[in-house]
């Protein structure tokens, strides 16, 4: 064994070596010439707006990027699982339970992909949905609001990287396991050796359903499977709508030096669920019950707060007993992507280690199955034969294909991050057509509706890795970046590089028209029910419990109130509940007092958000408003008395006339 498994070892290393060697290396004219009249075409002038929201996962960043399209403009970074001082996310008590989970307070997450609702196979506009890869769950994010209203913990899973891709009316959003690792619900025993991977690992795909009206979201019922590791999904659409299919490696069961012990065998697995097929199980009551407790966190309008639920039970289907739900696809090399055509004909898988792309037939998978046409079997799932459900292969594309993308054409880019380019291909004779590079070692690529049943196409975005040379060094680490193509002609033709936050993996851009008349303006005032408001300035006043004082606080432009307030103690907790009265678009009001260990809080217009403040020093804490509202926001301040823990100075607040004399 040893002498075999070091061989194995000194080759992949080799490949490691000369994987790296290729990627860091700016390719051969890195300095690229661009047409006269490239400027203009992602030129955006003064007053005039971008035609796509690019909507870009932030990777270890957590949170989710909004640029404009053509231009690479960034717009706004959404807080979704990192805490955000800048806005209060997490700090704020009403936004603290969005990150809770069933560990604890968590203010971080890996954020790999987002994936914005469908109606028919086409984008819909309503919201964007964002997985967590670390602590496993997904994120539903309003495009009303451009804010984070719920995130569901996924149970059962661990590394939730095969998420949160859609199916074409939005009906599920999907959750499969990298990590495969020991069941941990009620009743089994996770304490396990680790060499026992064989027999204690498993790995689980979720199907989480998502509303029709609300986009509450549900793990409606789970898949078990043996310990492979789930990479990429996509949901089948049109003839393969009710299908979602999934890459997988490490079908070699490996749980030491993955990078070898992992790539041992020449093919690993795409599989396909039938989902439909698992929705009549779960209704014939064929699942198993398993007890968990998982967090689901949801954000209440009316009272601008959040609230966690414990969810305790979920539906376990095993496909081992149940025939029909579903079979794996051999796939070369490591899959990564695995992307459906706009036609749902065609299953496109990515070996991170192959030179060819694989596309799979929906029609020849349908016929292998009727035919039970099985090479064998893999943890008692059948594992359909490569040649009856392959399509074709696209031969020598490039090396270490990623993930692809359709234009609705007939054609699919495909990223390969070891060549560094973008290569566009005929779906159909599985032709290459076109390639363009990338600067450098591009991940995901995206084409706007790229992954819907009617792409808008019009241009490619890469989303790169490295940008050794582009940019102005900023120390050890420079920008990540994206890269702007128009492939609206025959060639792909290079418009623009623009800087990331985070680390960009996939994106989807959706036309500006179909979000911006959405866009909420003000939260109503009246509408406000946080317990917590004041929804005028005479409401604003000061109430101690025990050592608890509420701070019930207005901002309008240009004060707080009240302003003045006494009777603070060493050792109290104070709570200020700031209520920004302000009904007008683009007006929030800040807050932070002088010694707070927290964050400032950020007030949208007609929303009441509370900052807790525990002051530890006798003296005169000052506060103000953060956000520059109006020509006297400087003068938007005020103080707070502190006495001694102890002392006898009474609460007294209020401002101008009404302040204490
Ligand atoms: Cu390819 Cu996490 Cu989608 Cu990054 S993953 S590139
Ligand atoms: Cu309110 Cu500055």
């Amino acid at each position: 064994m040893k002498p075999n498994i070091r061989q194995a070892a000194a080759g992949a290393l080799a490949l490691t070596g000369a994987l790296l060697a290729t990627s860091c290396k700016p390719p051969k004219g890195a300095i690229q010439k661009v047409e006269s009249g490239t400027a203009e075409k992602v030129y955006v002038p003064p007053g005039k707006k971008d035609e796509f929201y690019n909507i870009v996962s932030g990777g270890f960043s957590g949170q989710v990027a909004v640029y404009g399209l053509p231009s690479g403009r960034m717009f706004r970074e959404i807080p979704v699982f990192s805490a955000d001082p800048e806005t209060g996310w997490g700090y704020s008590e009403e936004t603290k339970p969005m990150l809770e989970t069933s560990h604890g307070f968590q203010t971080w997450d890996d954020q790999h992909h987002v994936a914005l609702s469908q109606t028919k196979g086409e984008h819909d506009g309503r919201w964007i949905f964002a997985n967590a890869n670390n602590t496993p769950r997904i994120a539903r994010i309003s495009f009303d609001t451009f804010r984070t209203e719920e995130i569901i913990e996924i149970p059962n899973s661990a590394g939730n990287h095969s998420s949160p891709f859609i199916t074409e009316n939005s009906e599920y959003v999907v959750a499969g396991t990298r990590f495969a690792y020991p069941l941990d619900d009620e009743g089994s025993n996770p304490d396990v050796p680790i060499s026992s991977f064989k027999e204690n690992f498993r790995s689980v795909l979720s199907m989480v359903s998502v509303a029709p009206d609300s986009g509450r979201m549900k793990v409606a019922f789970q898949i078990v499977m043996p310990g492979i590791d789930m990479d990429l999904a996509r949901a089948g659409k049109g003839k393969s709508h009710g299908w979602m299919f999934f890459s997988c490696y490490n079908s070699e069961l490996a749980h030491t030096l993955l990078e070898v012990n992992a790539s041992q065998k020449d093919k690993d697995f795409i599989g396909a669920l039938n989902w439909k097929k698992a929705e009549e199980y779960v209704k014939a009551g064929k699942g198993r019950k398993s007890r968990n407790k998982y967090l689901h966190n949801t954000w209440d309008h009316h009272t601008h707060s959040a609230s966690s639920k414990v969810e305790e039970e979920v539906v376990v289907l095993d496909p081992t007993e149940l025939p029909d739900l579903l079979y794996f696809m051999p796939c070369p090399k490591s899959p990564h992507g695995c992307d459906t055509d706009p036609t749902g004909s065609y299953i496109v898988g990515s070996g991170k280690l192959a030179a060819l792309i694989p596309v799979f037939s929906f029609d020849k998978v349908q016929k292998a199955i009727a035919a039970k046409d099985y090479e064998g079997e893999f943890g008692g799932i059948p594992v359909l034969k490569y040649d009856s459900v392959l399509h074709g292969e696209v031969k020598k594309p490039g090396l270490g294909p990623l993930h692809t993308e359709f234009d609705g054409k007939g054609n699919a880019y495909t990223s390969f991050f070891v060549t560094s380019e973008i290569v566009k291909w005929n779906i159909e004779s599985l032709q290459v057509v076109d390639r363009s590079p990338t600067f450098y070692s591009v991940g995901h690529m995206m084409v706007p509706g790229g992954c819907t049943a009617k792409p808008h196409g019009k241009y490619a975005v890469g989303y790169n890795k490295i940008t050794k040379d582009r940019y102005l060094p900023t120390g050890p680490e420079l920008t990540q970046s994206a890269q702007l193509y128009d492939i609206s002609g025959d060639k792909m033709k290079l418009l623009l590089d623009f800087p990331t936050v985070g680390e960009p993996h996939y994106a989807e851009a959706i036309p500006a028209d179909l979000v911006a008349p959405r866009s909420v303006k003000i939260f109503k005032l009246e509408d406000n029910k946080h317990p917590y408001a004041s929804k005028s300035e005479k409401d604003a006043k000061v109430v101690r419990e025990g050592n608890i004082v509420h701070v019930y606080m207005t901002a309008i432009r240009s004060h707080l109130a009240p302003d003045n307030i006494e009777g603070i103690k060493v050792g109290d907790e104070v709570y200020f509940h700031v209520t920004n009265l302000e009904q007008d678009w683009d007006v929030p009001h800040g807050f932070a007092v002088k010694g707070a260990t927290n964050a400032e809080l950020l007030i949208m217009p007609g929303e009441t958000c509370t900052l807790k403040w525990t002051p530890s020093r006798v003296g005169i804490a000052p506060f103000y408003c953060t956000d520059f509202c109006s020509a006297l926001h400087q003068e938007m301040q005020g103080y707070a008395r502190v006495s001694p823990a102890g002392s006898d100075v009474p609460v007294r607040f209020g401002i101008g006339d009404t302040a204490p004399k």
